[in-house]
């Protein structure tokens, strides 16, 4: 399947304010070190590096009212916001590369508002071990990156729920969370309470990534923005060490590809993040050699003849 994808444009975010471990700020350059532009160029795939964001530093602080570094979550939140909104206004597909996973309030905002602006359909697939659907009442934590789903929801501070105007950013049913396993117990009656469309791990053991896959692109069509929200530590921590919150028992290195693959069959992917990949807790930069891997999948590089 021979597919022309838009220009890309990578937007490094090397920041780790919303998470409970340090490291994932150095995300960005452990993908570039791993060949992740190369590895897109080579694919055909028009790809500009525009370095990375700058903001404030990690104060490394206790959570105050149940948010640990709040102000500096915004103000990264708000640069993201307005780099990703800057590349899909020049008709490009921004690639973000985290940083942690509280960022995807800012990327998923801004491309949101494109869809309002441009009359399309917003689907977002968020590939996760967990659901980040928590709020400052239930998080176990205070970190942000536990949160970016409520927010973008209109569940949580101000701050965070109105950067990109008063409306929340979504709904509910746009959506689906793939290779979910750790949900914490207020968190989970949030998600019911919403009805969220949640793919945990016991419901692709039980009908099989394929048909899983097959139900989270149900209704992608030409008239949709796909976003795919790809948390590295979605993957079975076997194959993908380098992330601050392993859980065990995500998807396999086959069942990942395929998800990738499915995506890029589908061939409305217009947006991606890539985030939560802590290259101090990896092993040989093994974890953002196979982010590399799936994200070339994910952009049409199959294994056998269906090129
Ligand atoms: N649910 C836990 C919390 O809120 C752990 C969240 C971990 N989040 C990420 N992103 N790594 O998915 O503290
Ligand atoms: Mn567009
Ligand atoms: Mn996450
Ligand atoms: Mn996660």
């Amino acid at each position: 399947m021979n597919r022309t994808y838009p220009r890309v444009s990578l937007i490094g975010a090397p920041t780790d304010v919303g998470a409970g471990h340090r490291g994932a700020r150095l995300g960005p350059e452990a993908l570039r070190i791993a060949g992740l532009g190369e590895a897109l160029a080579a694919r055909g795939v028009d790809v500009l590096d525009r370095g990375n964001l700058d903001g404030p530093r990690n104060p490394w602080q206790k959570p105050v009212d149940g948010y640990r570094h709040l102000p500096e979550v915004v103000a990264w939140n708000r640069l993201v916001m307005d780099a990703v909104g800057a590349e899909l206004r020049e008709g490009r597909m921004p690639i973000l590369l985290g940083g942690d996973h509280c960022l995807g309030l800012g990327s998923i905002t801004a491309i949101a508002r494109h869809c309002r602006e441009t009359g399309k359909q917003l689907r977002v697939l968020w590939l996760d071990a967990h659901a980040d659907f928590n709020t400052s009442q239930v998080t176990p934590s205070g970190n942000i990156h536990g949160m970016p789903v409520s927010c973008l929801c209109g569940i949580g501070p101000e701050a965070l729920t109105t950067l990109g105007g008063p409306a929340p950013a979504m709904r509910a049913e746009d959506i689906r969370q793939i290779g979910i396993r750790s949900v914490d117990p207020g968190e989970k009656q949030l998600i019911k309470q919403h009805g969220l469309d949640v793919y945990d791990m016991r419901y692709i053991d039980e009908i099989g990534m394929k048909r899983v896959m097959e139900e989270a692109l149900e209704g992608v069509d030409d008239n949709t923005h796909l976003h795919v929200s790809f948390d590295v530590d979605f993957l079975d921590p076997s194959i993908a060490p380098g992330v601050g919150t392993t859980v065990p028992g995500g998807p396999n290195y086959r069942e990942a590809q395929l998800v990738m693959e499915m995506i890029a069959d589908n061939g409305r992917l217009a947006s991606l993040d890539i985030v939560e990949l802590n290259p101090i807790l990896d092993k040989r930069n093994r974890t953002a050699k196979l982010s590399v891997d799936l994200v070339e999948s994910l952009f049409g590089k199959s294994t056998l003849m269906r090129d």
